[in-house]
């Protein structure tokens, strides 16, 4: 409550305040109610010689007094600025009252969705997030995953070479990442490292010679194949939010031992129909993420003492994924930077 002196200055300030018609007006107020001589001002001096009991109410009524003129100066400070421009603008037609151009909203693409959903899924189960050089050394996308130069899995990684330097490739699977990460984490650990793969390919609805992997990788004492199940299981019912029917095949990569190939029972079809659909070409079966245990040679490559620890690693087909989650028929939709399908995500 203002006492009615408090009253008057108000309502003679927020008066001086609708009346200034530009800047210089509007100062003149600001000085003359809230300058260090101003009306406020004084209240404030005041303080110091009025008698206790009414200190504390000439303190509020000031610091109130302060705010609502403050502010009033403030909103007409604005609107004069506002003003000014139009006045400024008038004479080029600009309207103020028309609405501004709609902003374009982007949106993220498809494939950082997942990867951001894969990212915060392995999280949660303990997983460190790491990221591997695109750009990567000879050493590290073949020889220390076992599969030296004269090795035939080399056909099936067949890639581009920088000019210049025999040992520079652009980086044919996220593997490498797996004896960056020996090298650098002290096991116990878990970490998985999504990224883009390049790949000397004949293109096609599902090959692209750009595309994303996701690898995985737990070393730790006594890591078994059924760390390695659990860990799929796991992530698949996180994904597709119920739980799959896996399978194991034997497959042969040189950088783990025994290897398989993880199949998923089709999430599409397979509770409905036992003859399968076009996604998983009528087999009920999806080949989703190669993996196996790591090869002791890989352990002892990434200076990790293969006698005392064992672990598993996998490598996700994360653009594969993405298609089977967004009902994507072709791969190349997905590098082909066309905004009529991007907007569609
Ligand atoms: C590998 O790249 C191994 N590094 C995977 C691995 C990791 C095995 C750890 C064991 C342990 P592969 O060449 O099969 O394996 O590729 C893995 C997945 O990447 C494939 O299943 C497929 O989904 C995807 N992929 C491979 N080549 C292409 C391509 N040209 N276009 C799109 N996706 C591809």
């Amino acid at each position: 409550m203002l006492s009615p002196e408090a009253e008057a200055i108000r309502d003679e300030a927020l008066a001086g305040v609708a009346a200034a018609s530009d800047v210089a007006a509007l100062a003149s107020v600001d000085r003359t109610f809230l300058g260090k001589d101003g009306a406020v001002g004084q209240i404030l001096a005041s303080i110091k010689d009025a008698p206790p009991e009414k200190r504390k109410q000439l303190g509020q009524e000031a610091n109130a007094l302060k705010q609502v003129i403050g502010g009033a100066i403030e909103e007409r400070r604005e609107a004069l600025r506002a003003e000014a421009l139009v006045a400024e603008r008038a004479s080029d037609g600009f309207d103020p009252t028309l609405p501004g151009a709609p902003l374009q909203r982007g949106s993220l693409h498809p494939v950082t969705q997942v990867t951001r959903e894969l990212q915060g899924i392995f999280s949660s189960m303990g997983y460190a997030i790491l990221d591997g050089p695109e750009v990567e050394l000879d050493d590290y996308n073949f020889e220390a995953l076992n599969i030296p130069a004269d090795h035939p899995a080399r056909e099936m990684y067949d890639t581009f070479w920088c000019k210049g330097d025999a040992n520079l490739l652009l980086r044919t699977h996220t593997s490498p990442v797996q004896i960056r990460a020996l090298e650098t984490l002290e096991p116990p650990f878990r970490a998985i490292a999504p990224g883009r793969c390049f790949r000397n390919e004949t293109v096609d609805a599902s090959h692209e010679h750009t595309f994303h992997q996701m690898e995985g990788l737990v070393v730790g004492e006594g890591i078994t194949v059924g760390h390695l199940i659990g860990a799929m299981k796991t992530f698949l019912r996180e994904v597709f939010r119920r739980d799959l029917e896996i399978r194991l095949r034997p497959g042969f990569f040189p950088f783990v031992e025994p290897g398989f190939e993880l199949d998923v029972r089709c999430p599409f079809c397979a509770e409905k129909t036992p003859r399968g659909c076009s996604v998983c070409k009528r087999t009920t079966w999806i080949e989703l993420c190669p993996c196996g245990m790591v090869h002791p040679r890989v352990l002892a490559f990434g200076g990790v003492d293969a006698e005392k620890y064992t672990g598993f690693a996998f490598g996700l087909g994360l653009s594969r994924l993405v298609m089977l989650r967004f009902g994507i028929d072709d791969i190349r939709h997905l590098m082909g930077a066309d905004l009529r399908f991007l907007e569609q995500f």
